[in-house]
């Protein structure tokens, strides 16, 4: 699959459509929709399609990763606080068997040491948290160089 036609399913877990509401000193000012438009801007660039979403749900985010295995060819990851807490997240990213990058707009490691420990990690090619909204663009930027390198090159 040649990155310039990869879809990828950029999904967002509980309370983040809150965001630019409150808690500016830990989240920004940013809403949810500001993110959107920047991963939007640094996907066009990389010849990347996304599919950028938000739900509260837990069940509703295991469907979309169940959805992401027949109709993207990775997955961006910011799932919120079941970051800490979901197996059902960790068994469907396994599932997919799909390249995973998971994002965090703060710094799990400078809060509380219930955030430091995350149930998507082991799975994840790599983990991109603490650079706020820019950590979006960054995680496509890993997502694109993990699809050129496992892309045979054409010699055409
Ligand atoms: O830093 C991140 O991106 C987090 O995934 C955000 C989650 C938190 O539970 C994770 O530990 C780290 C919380 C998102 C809540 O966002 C809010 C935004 C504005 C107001 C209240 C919550």
């Amino acid at each position: 699959m040649s990155a310039m036609s990869a879809k990828i399913f950029v999904l967002n877990g509980p309370n983040l459509n809150l965001l630019g509401t409150r808690e500016p000193h830990i989240y920004g000012s940013d809403t949810l929709d500001d993110l959107k438009s920047l991963a939007q801007a640094r996907a066009a660039e990389l010849g990347l399609e996304i599919d950028f979403r938000q739900s509260n749900s837990e069940g509703e985010l295991v469907d979309w990763i169940q959805e992401a295995k027949e109709s993207a060819h990775g997955i961006v990851i910011n799932a919120g606080a079941y970051t800490h807490t979901s197996i059902a997240i960790l068994d469907a990213l396994v599932a997919t068997e799909l390249p995973v990058v998971e994002v965090h707009l703060s710094n799990l490691f400078k809060r509380e040491a219930f955030r430091h420990h995350s149930y998507i990690s082991p799975v994840a090619a790599g983990l991109i948290t603490g650079f706020g909204p820019q950590g979006y663009p960054l995680a496509l930027e890993a997502m694109s160089s993990i699809l050129a390198a496992s892309t045979p090159h054409s010699s055409t």
